[in-house]
């Protein structure tokens, strides 16, 4: 017999060490709505907002709007909204049921329907977390007018397809229905989030819809935040495991124990009392900002990189490679920790200690092609924005270079093992041609690579010193495989 389903009527018949909502969901009103209802944010923010909702602050029911695909919508609704998260630790799985998102809509689907939600009055806060590439941003985190969306956006016509052309249609709803004001929080990985947030949708008004500027500098703000949270895809294997439970989810996450959130305190309409909910509300996110993603950030991308290349499928399996795990270590202490301002309240060699046991929790299979995915995106402020810092202080950061020269590696689209696998990134045509252009030429790799403005910054470019730690990097990977290189730069 196959487990039910999980949906509100199942609630009280489960098992009695599941967690699940206490406080009543229908009476809850919708507050927030979110922009790209991934795992992620199911597992972050959503997890936050449902203990205000229990401790009852009920106005702040979360409708989350997937802006693509309806395969989350789909899963979720028969489930009216509820699913799992399952927290998985060496010492065992904790699974909790969430309440908070209320309903899940799918914005191509349901466009009217969406914009009236973002529009609605009791809509106090959008959040977002649509992926780097969503900001449509170009190298200097400026609106990118050459966006192929972007241009269909300002063109108008058709319903918005870019993230600055929806926001854009409802805060133009707002202001026309007097809807009153509204946060754009968002939570995504970049650099000054609230800030580069401010300026692609600023420039984006000035562009379209002028007449608007003047009623966002009243009604809306811009927050800043840290979001962290390992949440790797979910996998049929936690499905499974959710099954062995006695009940049927169709879409859970699953999450690592540890869960950080600090977040600027600057909400023009109210906002939950996270703070409760264990979020740090600060005046200033800039040194958590950095400190996350440099540290962490930095050091998944560079185990993607050095670990795909390897053959290595996980971050857990990654850190059970001696030479990767030492890696890590010269990465934070000689190239990032030296980047980095006082982080109030935090010691950073104590926190990159705890992010290295987090890294090795065996509970959790996060696959290294995940977080490989998007690199032109991430690579500038995890890796390249402290290498150039660091160049500045007058040192080599020869880890940073190391693990540059991996993703330049990783772009031949092949590792050590025979396996091949594709460059799932927006600039992954360019980048496989470039590649595939050079081929297993060091020199010519980098240099082809180094010539991309998108991704490399001209003046880290063209330091002299920093090309050719990178370029002698790439040669012994390509010359010596992985394990070499990595041993030559723990020399
Ligand atoms: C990862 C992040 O996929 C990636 O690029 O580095 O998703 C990372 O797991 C989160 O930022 C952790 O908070």
């Amino acid at each position: 017999m196959t487990a039910p389903r999980l949906n509100a009527a199942l609630l009280p018949s489960l098992k009695p060490g599941i967690r699940r909502p206490g406080y009543d969901r229908a009476a809850l009103g919708i507050g927030i709505v979110h922009l790209g209802l991934g795992a992620f944010h199911r597992a972050h923010q959503a997890v936050y907002t449902e203990e205000r909702l229990e401790a009852g602050e009920t106005g702040w029911g979360i409708s989350g709007l997937s802006l693509r695909s309806p395969a989350v919508r789909d899963a979720l609704a028969p489930q009216d909204g509820l699913y799992t998260v399952l927290t998985r630790a060496p010492g065992g799985d904790e699974a909790r049921i969430i309440g908070s998102v209320v309903e899940a809509l799918t914005v191509p689907e349901q466009p009217e329907l969406a914009l009236r939600r973002l529009a609605a009055p009791r809509t106090r806060i959008i959040s977002l977390t649509v992926t780097e590439k969503a900001y449509c941003r170009d190298a200097n985190g400026a609106l990118d007018e050459s966006h192929s969306d972007i241009r269909a956006d300002l063109a108008g016509g058709g319903f918005p397809r870019s993230v600055p052309g929806l926001l854009a249609a409802a805060l133009r709803a707002r202001a026309d229905s007097g809807a009153g004001g509204v946060t754009l929080m968002t939570c995504d990985n970049l650099p000054d989030n609230g800030g580069t947030l401010a300026r692609v949708l600023g420039r984006f008004v000035a562009l379209r819809d002028p007449g608007l500027a003047g009623w966002m500098a009243e009604h809306v703000s811009f927050p800043a935040t840290m979001v962290d949270r390992i949440v790797p895809a979910t996998t049929e294997a936690e499905r499974e495991a959710i099954a062995a439970l006695g009940y049927t989810d169709a879409w859970p996450v699953v999450a690592e124990p540890f869960s950080q959130w600090v977040v600027e305190d600057r909400f023009v309409n109210g906002r939950p009392r996270w703070e409760a909910a264990g979020a740090l509300m600060v005046g200033d996110v800039h040194a958590y900002e950095l400190m996350k993603l440099r540290c962490l950030n930095g050091a998944h991308s560079s185990l993607a990189y050095l670990g795909a290349v390897a053959g290595i499928p996980t971050v857990s399996e990654a850190m059970a490679e001696p030479l990767l795990a030492a890696f890590l270590q010269k990465l934070w202490t000689q190239d990032v920790i030296p980047t980095l301002p006082p982080v109030p309240g935090i010691d950073l060699p104590g926190y990159t200690a705890q992010l290295e046991d987090r890294f090795r929790n065996p509970a959790i299979r996060h696959r290294l092609l995940q977080i490989a995915m998007d690199g032109s995106q991430k690579l500038p402020q995890r890796l390249l924005r402290p290498a150039a810092e660091r160049l500045a202080q007058g040192a080599v950061p020869a880890a940073i270079a190391l693990a540059v020269a991996a993703w330049m590696r990783f772009l031949l689209g092949e590792d050590e093992t025979g396996g091949t696998h594709a460059i799932d990134d927006p600039m992954g045509t360019k980048l496989a041609e470039v590649a595939r252009g050079a081929g297993r030429d060091a020199d010519a790799l980098s240099a082809a690579l180094f010539a991309l403005p998108e991704v490399f910054d001209p003046s880290l470019a063209a330091d002299a010193g920093f090309r050719a730690a990178v370029r002698d990097a790439l040669a012994t990977l390509l010359r010596d495989g992985v394990r070499p290189a990595l041993r030559a730069a723990l020399a």
